[in-house]
């Protein structure tokens, strides 16, 4: 990677830089460049486009033009290239793009703290509140199907028989014994029953900057997968992500469950801001979005670790299988409380 060649080709002054990278995140890269200039530093975080997963990067540069555009706070921003685009292509194709590193702020992977909790739900909430107006027409649908769990299903079946099968048999006939209830809300969308919403559809406590001082949330990030989608799936994923008592990389699985305590926090964070905008249909199905995102997770990491590993990143030859393990424990626990997780969204609505 030639990283003068990348820096130089954006708007940005500079006397010198440094990069470092940044770890977490499954599909793009990402790094921090430290730059000064006239002896003043200042920071902006880069980023590899993974075009192997978003087939048009520049479908998703500009869905996020037109969000960001839309957002009532314009803390965070892109910095163009010289030629005026928001990335550059270097001379092997890849895709790159630069944004502000939001000053004080923090991120966090996970946290046991009930007010970052309650936090990142209301980020979440009225970041959906926000975008409820974003013209669906302007919105290209980077990924098709990204959340649709008839699709998921139909490559994870196709996926069986092949090498790796043997080893995770028992974990797929489980998740396929799930099938009708997983795959409930997409009918219901089908039938014109759920309303399709712009959505984040990443919608996990490390995409959340808070302020370092008072832990309030200041900005949703990672807005590449922002297109039309339920509500529920965003409510679920960021569910499953903050409350497990184990994080996805995790391989303790007599230690994961779902944490009631936590998902308390974080519905009332999320359903307080958005629950006069729901439909009565949204309401009812809402607490379906946390089994059927954890549901769709473990499906997708059995699905790539049947299929040799092409999609999420991997740091070592069992890391998706070890990472299907994980959701599926996840998703027993959650299948086990459902009654509970119903209760506390109803409480919320
Ligand atoms: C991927 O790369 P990251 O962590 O932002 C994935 C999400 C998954 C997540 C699981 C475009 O997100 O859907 O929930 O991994 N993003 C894409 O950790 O597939
Ligand atoms: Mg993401």
């Amino acid at each position: 990677m030639d990283f003068k060649e990348i820096i130089k080709s954006f708007d940005l002054k500079y006397d010198n830089f440094s990069i470092e990278t940044i770890q977490g995140g499954n599909i793009n890269s990402t790094f921090l460049v430290k730059i000064n200039y006239h002896g003043k530093p200042d920071e902006y975080v880069l980023q590899r486009i993974n075009s192997q997963v978003f087939g048009s990067p520049l479908a998703i540069m500009d869905n996020i033009e037109v969000v960001l555009n839309h957002l009532d706070s314009k803390i965070l921003y892109y910095i163009k290239s010289k030629d005026g685009k928001s990335y550059f292509i270097d001379k092997e194709g890849n895709y790159w793009r630069i944004y502000n590193y939001v000053q004080n702020s923090i991120s966090y992977s996970s946290t046991d703290n009930y007010d970052l909790i309650y936090e990142t739900g209301k980020a979440f909430g009225n970041f959906l509140l926000q975008v409820k107006d974003v013209n669906a027409n302007l919105i290209n649908e980077t990924i098709p199907n990204f959340h649709n769990l008839v699709i998921r299903y139909n490559r994870l079946e196709k996926a069986k028989n092949l090498y790796r099968f043997d080893d995770v048999k028992d974990e797929y006939l489980f998740l396929l014994s799930l099938k009708e209830k997983a795959c409930y809300m997409q009918s219901e969308f089908s039938k014109g029953k759920l309303p399709h919403r712009i959505v984040h559809n990443d919608a996990k406590c490390s995409n959340v900057l808070f302020d370092r001082n008072t832990l309030k949330y200041l900005a949703v990030v990672d807005l590449d997968t922002v297109m039309p989608g339920l509500i529920a799936y965003d409510f679920g994923d960021g569910a499953r992500s903050i409350c497990a008592s184990k994080g996805e990389e995790s391989n303790e699985f007599n230690k994961i469950y779902f944490c009631l305590d936590k998902f308390e926090q974080f519905s009332k964070g999320f359903l307080t801001e958005l629950k006069d905008y729901l439909t009565i249909n949204e309401k009812q199905t809402m607490h379906l979005g946390v089994f059927t995102l954890t549901c769709e997770l473990a499906i997708r990491f059995l699905t790539d670790y049947l299929m040799g590993d092409c999609y999420f990143k991997i740091n070592y030859p069992t890391n998706n299988k070890i990472r299907a393990l994980n959701q599926i424990a996840l998703l027993k626990d959650i299948i086990k409380k459902e009654n509970q997780i119903k209760i506390i969204t109803n409480k919320f609505l």
